[in-house]
């Protein structure tokens, strides 16, 4: 099998270090792998498949002899770096908001629009956490009976924020359980305590009230599924929880779909484990998600206030399928599509 020269762009942080475990765990083809990162990281040694690898700095000619780059270092390293790999050849998918919405480049939830890859799209987008698990329990559904309008509230891990969000919960946690006061001057990112709270507001507020985070998931949501029609109305709310999203979603079809039969096209589609039987008290939750490479949804049931509505409860590992594990799904996309 050919074997491919890969880049992990922000390879300290995160998502980056999930990149890396996901290329093991998957057994990607991997010739040669570069870990890269800013100054503050250079020289740090990180582990692939048991080998020490040093951590190098990230250049405008790091994408030399790269195949393919997978970036997870914010969006202004993707916006001054991703085109100096694309120029030498690499395909770039990036994590970041940066080039989601760029007409140029596509954005890829394999089991939903592959056919949007493209030999000479060299920059290629993942999309927004919250976005993927939720089109990839809508697609089946919007397949049969067509979607026309969805309504979801998120419940978003503080791991989405990166280390900082992760040191946040575990701080105040430990200080709770102390008994020891909570100063606001250690917060590392949360504008508010985020142990034993709820925080309604993730990335800005834009001008029509809704939060960034929102609009990328209405946004995203029409360009991954191909439908400038379907309507999407997003609150992200943070919550105490290290790992995995979830999402209460509403939706309303053009085609009657009923629970059963929404239950059946969610067993049969990729990617998906269906965990619903609520008699045994069995339903997703992001604690048995942690980890995990499925999307996983429950709570199927008929929207009582609508004649074509159906409401349903869907979680997943934000650090996995939400970044890590979508980026290395478009790679192994590519090589199967014979595009790389
Ligand atoms: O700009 P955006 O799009 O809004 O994105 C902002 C942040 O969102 C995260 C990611 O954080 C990013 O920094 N992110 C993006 N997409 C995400 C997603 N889908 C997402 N998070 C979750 N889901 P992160 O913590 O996960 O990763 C940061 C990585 O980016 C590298 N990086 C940043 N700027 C870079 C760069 N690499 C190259 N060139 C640049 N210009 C960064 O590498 C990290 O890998 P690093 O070496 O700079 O830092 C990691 C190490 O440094 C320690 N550290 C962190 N902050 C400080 C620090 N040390 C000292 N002082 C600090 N202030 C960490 O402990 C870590 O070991
Ligand atoms: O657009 O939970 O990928 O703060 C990165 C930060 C998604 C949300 C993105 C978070 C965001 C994430």
């Amino acid at each position: 099998m050919k074997k491919y020269n890969v880049a992990v762009v922000g390879a300290t942080g995160v998502v980056g270090n999930e990149m890396i475990k996901m290329l093991e765990t998957r057994n990607f083809p991997v010739e040669n792998i570069k870990l890269l990162a800013s100054e503050r990281s250079v020289g740090k040694k990180l582990k692939f498949n048991s080998k020490d690898v040093s951590v190098e700095l990230l250049t405008h000619d790091s994408g030399k002899d790269i195949d393919i780059a997978l970036f997870s270092a914010g969006a202004s390293t993707s916006r001054e770096f991703a085109p100096s790999f694309a120029k030498y050849g690499a395909f770039v998918i990036d994590n970041s908001s940066e080039w989601r919405m760029n007409e140029n480049c596509p954005l890829v939830v394999p089991e939903v629009n592959p056919d949007d890859l493209k030999k000479d799209k060299k920059i290629i987008a993942n999309p927004n956490c919250s976005t993927i698990q939720m089109v990839v329990a809508l697609k089946p559904i919007h397949n049969y009976a067509k979607i026309k309008r969805v309504i979801v509230s998120t419940y978003q891990a503080v791991s989405g924020a990166g280390i900082k969000g992760i040191h946040d919960l575990e701080n105040q946690t430990k200080k709770i359980a102390n008994n020891e006061k909570i100063d606001q001057n250690t917060f590392e990112k949360f504008p508010y305590q985020i142990a034993r709270n709820l925080i309604p507001h993730i990335d800005v507020f834009m001008e029509n009230g809704y939060t960034k985070e929102e609009m990328k998931m209405t946004n995203e949501t029409k360009k991954i599924m191909g439908d400038n029609n379907i309507l999407v109305s997003a609150t992200c709310v943070r919550v105490p929880v290290l790992r995995a999203h979830s999402e209460a979603v509403w939706i309303e079809t053009e085609k009657e779909v009923s629970p059963e039969k929404a239950r059946e096209l969610l067993k049969n589609a990729k990617g998906i484990e269906v965990i619903d039987d609520t008699a045994n008290q069995k339903y997703p939750m992001p604690l048995f998600a942690e980890c995990q490479q499925k999307t996983f949804v429950g709570r199927i049931r008929k929207d009582i206030t609508l004649k074509n509505g159906l409401t349903f409860w869907v979680v997943s590992d934000n650090l996995l399928k939400g970044a890590a594990l979508n980026a290395v799904e478009i790679a192994e996309t590519l090589i199967k599509k014979d595009i790389l």
